[in-house]
């Protein structure tokens, strides 16, 4: 005889198949990581150079591609740097923000989960 409070426990609609809450997972769990954007944001009074240099130590960009991605952010407002996992990332705008802020710019870099 089923109990009243199993009745009760049992969600209306659905058949109870007896199995308990038994785990039919067979997929291992493969989940990445959740990546982040690392983004410089434009004002007016860094000096483009600057930028330039911030792009090639931290990030590893070439003279050519700093210069485009700092274009980039001056013209449109902001642009993606980099893309990395949430350390690596938080690293970078650490970086990027203790530096700017040691040369009295106000260059600010920002990140954002992808
Ligand atoms: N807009 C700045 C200038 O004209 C250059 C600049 C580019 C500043 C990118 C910040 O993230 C930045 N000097």
């Amino acid at each position: 005889m089923i109990q009243p409070e199993r009745m009760m426990a049992q969600k209306p609609g659905r058949e109870d198949d007896g199995d308990a809450g038994v785990v039919l997972e067979t997929k291992p769990k493969t989940k990445r990581p959740p990546l982040y954007k690392v983004m410089l944001i434009n004002d007016d009074y860094t000096p483009m150079e600057f930028v330039v240099h911030v792009l090639e130590r931290f990030f590893g960009l070439s003279h050519a591609q700093a210069f485009e991605i700092m274009l980039t952010v001056h013209k449109k407002g902001l642009a993606v740097v980099g893309v990395f996992s949430f350390e690596v990332a938080e690293t970078k705008v650490t970086q990027v923000m203790d530096f700017a802020r040691r040369h009295q710019h106000p260059l600010q870099c920002t990140m954002e989960k992808e």
